[in-house]
C-alpha cells in the first residue's frame, strides 16, 4: 500500500518540478484543503509506481480513490471542479485562445531551460541563449497580441494560460543565471517582463514557488560534466 489521506486530495509532488508545480498553483487557487507528499525523483519510494505507473510528478488521489495523472489535465479538472476560481473562462472562443497558447509554448519554449543547461558547458551556450530570446521575442509579442494592457495573457484574468507555461520560464531565468548569463532587461521584452512581474506577485505562485537556490540545485545536474 502507499501513503494518503483518507479525508482530502493528496498530491504527490516534487517543490522544484515545474509540471508539478502548475497543479500546486491551481489547488492554490482554488483554496482547496490539501495533503502533500513529496517524492524523491532521484529515490523514488517502492510504491510510488501504484500511484502513477509511468512514475512521474504529478499525481493526486482523490478521496474517492481515484489517481489523476498528467499536470495539465489535472490542471484542467481542477478548474471545471471549482469554476469560482475562473482558472479557464467560460467563453469557448476564450478557452481555444488558452489551449493554443499552452500549445505554442509546449513546442516553443518548454524545453528551453533544460536545452541551455545541456549546452552549459561550453561556448555554445551563448547562441543557444540567442536562439531561446528569439522565442522570448516571440512570446512577448503573443502575450502583446492577446492583451496589450495585460498583465497576464487573458489581461486582468490570471488562468491556466500562464499558469501551465510560467514555471518553465521560472527555471529558464533560474538556467541562465547559474550559467553566468541573463535574460533579464532585454530591449523589446517589457510585456513578457510585466507578464513575468505579475505572476510572480500573484499569492498562489509566490507562497509555492521554489528558491533559486533550491531550483539550481536540483537542476545543475543538467550540466554535462
Ligand atoms: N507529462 C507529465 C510530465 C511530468 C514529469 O516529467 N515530471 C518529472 C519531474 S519534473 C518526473 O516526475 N520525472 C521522474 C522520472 O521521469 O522518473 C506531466 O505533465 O505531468
Amino acid at each position: 500500500m502507499y501513503p494518503f489521506n483518507p479525508n482530502k486530495p493528496t498530491l504527490y509532488t516534487s517543490k522544484t518540478c515545474p509540471f508539478a508545480h502548475r497543479t500546486v498553483i491551481c489547488l492554490a487557487e482554488t483554496g482547496v484543503d490539501y495533503e502533500t507528499i513529496y517524492i524523491n525523483l532521484r529515490d523514488k519510494p517502492e510504491w510510488y509506481p501504484l500511484i502513477n505507473p509511468a512514475s512521474k510528478v504529478p499525481a493526486m488521489r482523490l478521496t474517492s480513490g481515484d489517481i489523476l495523472v498528467e499536470s495539465l489535465i489535472i490542471s484542467e479538472y481542477l478548474s471545471e471542479l471549482y469554476p469560482q476560481a475562473g482558472l479557464m473562462p467560460e467563453d469557448p472562443f476564450d478557452k481555444y485562445r488558452i489551449r493554443i497558447f499552452i500549445e505554442n509554448f509546449s513546442a516553443n519554449l518548454q524545453t528551453s531551460p533544460y536545452v541551455l543547461l545541456r549546452n552549459g558547458d561550453n561556448d555554445s551556450k551563448h547562441a543557444k541563449l540567442n536562439e531561446l530570446v528569439n522565442k522570448l521575442h516571440q512570446l512577448n509579442k503573443l502575450l502583446m497580441e492577446s492583451s496589450p494592457e495585460g498583465p497576464f495573457f487573458l489581461g486582468e484574468k490570471f488562468t491556466l494560460a500562464d499558469i501551465a507555461t510560467f514555471p518553465f520560464i521560472e527555471r529558464l531565468f533560474m538556467a541562465a543565471k547559474l550559467l553566468g548569463m541573463s535574460i533579464e532587461n532585454i530591449s523589446g521584452l517589457e510585456r513578457f517582463y510585466q507578464w513575468s512581474d505579475a505572476i510572480r506577485n500573484r499569492p498562489s505562485y509566490k507562497s509555492t514557488v521554489a528558491s533559486y537556490d533550491e531550483l539550481a540545485a536540483s537542476y545543475k545536474r543538467h550540466i554535462p560534466k
